[in-house]
């Protein structure tokens, strides 16, 4: 019985029934962070209602806030049907992706870290309805978590009131795993947060919510979205070769402890490409201290190389999860999800000293990075938390294949299309063809290591041929630049669909 908590049964209800607590035009947050812990019944209820209500000629959206990225059933579901007027904090649904791109609906891409402060501050306006799966309910009302936590605590306290989808998938033995953190403040009464150490504990195993504000409660059997990660491949195995070799490096400089420090990996298949590399690397008693627990994170677990690992959620293969399920009691006390607040907090991140590491779109010859924005416009993910870890680790490496779709395009470029991570919050670029270490480096440097050492050899000449153009004929001669070229790369690849021309 994941229900322990003898008033709240008389709310149990369908999806459906559930569903009709939410108004069209009002504000929904939901619990969700990369494919783990999101609502799964009402989300498919409401979109059934809202495309009712769009057969009969009546507009009916929703603002949708959550973690992170969530699943089709959710994202998908909704985008599909019309039914999001406005979205935040990051997404990788396809279909809603599209939406966005067509200029169809509103999306406000941000820090992870500043979702929860923004929405205390009221910047973000009221909240109505929280709609927060969970993995059971004690008997004294406290809610045991699943497999996120994201923005959970900051929905369930401020909405006006809470939908519950109490998932009997998720395995009971989650329940212990979390630590809720309750001490955050707004200025001027913010203290320091008390965590030293990744492993630290510092909050409760529980949500707490007012039983009052609880209208509904699904209970629902259903599987997060757990995608497969595609096998690595040479690149993503050359990548993870560079940077172990750096790791190796600066522990023989003493600039990084044998231990190393906190690891932060970022999504996606060249970053797990990376822990599993790890696994073979000479590193032992490792921590992490990041956003997602990824299947090459999961490896490193198993292998006692990772002492254990800090996160907010798991983003886990269908493989990786059932693993994870058939050996959780193994597992569980070497994790710790927290609220994404904490878990992406820059604070914390600068006292422990994170070794960050996430992907990228493209960066530019002086090392400007974008996440974001494929040619500039169009949006692919989002910044998630790679901002919140580049500006404040202790190392900020970023990696890529030094080209994409099938070479057509280069990921080092004259000028980054679209800028996420100033050239100041990056230290170290990677790609399969070799690392540049940008630590220390004036402009010009960078542009050097960083053609020399990354580049795609079809567009180094390329690169090396604007660069000495540029430092004859630009304005200034700090970080010289061509202003009538410098974007003309992907100018060209869109009007020929390639950069090569
Ligand atoms: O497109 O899916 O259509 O084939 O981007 O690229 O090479 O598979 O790399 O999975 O590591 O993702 C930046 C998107 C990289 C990711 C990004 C296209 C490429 C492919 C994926 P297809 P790869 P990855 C903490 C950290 C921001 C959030 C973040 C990301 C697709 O790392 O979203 O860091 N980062 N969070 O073809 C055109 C280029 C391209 C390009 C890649 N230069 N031009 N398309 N692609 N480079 C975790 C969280 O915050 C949750």
């Amino acid at each position: 019985m994941r229900i322990g908590c003898e008033s709240l049964r008389s709310k149990v209800m369908s999806a459906e029934q559930a569903a009709s607590f939410i108004a069209s035009g009002s504000t929904v947050g939901m619990s969700g962070f990369t494919g783990s812990g999101y609502p799964k019944a009402v989300p498919m209820a409401l979109a059934a209602r809202i495309e009712a209500a769009h057969a009969a000629g009546d507009l009916f959206q929703v603002r949708v806030w959550t973690g992170a990225s969530t699943g089709p059933e959710l994202d998908g579901a909704l985008a599909k049907v019309d039914g999001i007027e406005f979205r935040l904090p990051y997404n990788s649904d396809p279909i809603l992706r599209d939406k966005i791109n067509r200029g169809e609906m509103a999306y406000f891409d941000m820090h992870l870290s500043q979702v929860a402060p923004l929405a205390w501050q009221g910047f973000l306006g009221p909240l109505d309805t929280a709609v927060i799966e969970v993995s059971g309910i004690r008997p004294d009302g406290a809610l045991i978590p699943s497999s996120s936590v994201g923005n959970n605590k900051t929905w369930l306290d401020q909405a006006k009131q809470v939908i519950l989808e109490v998932n009997a998938w998720q395995n009971p033995a989650l329940e212990g795993m979390h630590d809720i953190y309750y001490g955050t403040a707004l200025p001027p009464h913010r203290v320091p947060i008390p965590l030293i150490r990744p492993d630290d504990r510092i909050g409760e195993a529980y949500f707490r919510c007012d039983p009052d504000k609880i209208v509904a409660i699904v209970e629902t059997h259903a599987p997060d979205r757990n995608l497969p990660f595609s096998p690595p491949d040479a690149a993503a195995n050359a990548i993870a070769g560079h940077l172990l070799e750096f790791l190796r490096h600066e522990v023989a400089k003493g600039r990084l402890p044998p231990s190393l420090l906190p690891l932060q990996s970022g999504v996606g298949n060249v970053a797990n490409a990376v822990m599993t590399g790890l696994v073979n690397s000479p590193f032992e008693n490792m921590t992490a201290y990041t956003e997602v627990i990824q299947d090459g994170m999961l490896d490193l677990l198993d292998a006692g190389k990772l002492r254990m690992a800090s996160a907010t959620a798991f983003s886990l293969s269908p493989g990786a999860a059932a693993a994870l399920n058939a050996d959780m009691e193994r597992f569980r006390n070497k994790m710790i999800l927290r609220p994404q607040e904490i878990s992406n907090h820059p604070e914390l991140i600068r006292r422990l000293g994170c070794i960050a590491m996430n992907g990228m779109i493209e960066a530019d010859i002086y090392g400007n990075v974008n996440s974001t924005h494929v040619m500039g416009s169009r949006i692919q993910n989002g910044i998630g938390g790679s901002g919140d870890f580049a500006r404040n680790a202790y190392v900020s490496i970023f990696l890529s294949p030094s080209t994409a779709k099938g070479g057509r395009i280069s990921a080092f470029v004259p000028q980054a299309s679209h800028v996420d991570h100033i050239n100041q919050d990056v230290q170290v670029l990677v790609s399969e063809q070799g690392l540049a270490d940008l630590r220390g480096l004036s402009p010009k440097q960078r542009a050097k290591a960083i053609i020399e050492n990354c580049a795609h050899p079809d567009y180094r000449p390329g690169l090396a041929d604007y660069f000495r153009r540029a430092q004859a004929g630009s304005y200034g001669g700090h970080a010289p630049s061509l202003l009538n070229e410098a974007l003309s790369w992907h100018q060209r690849f869109v009007e020929t669909g390639s950069m090569l021309g």
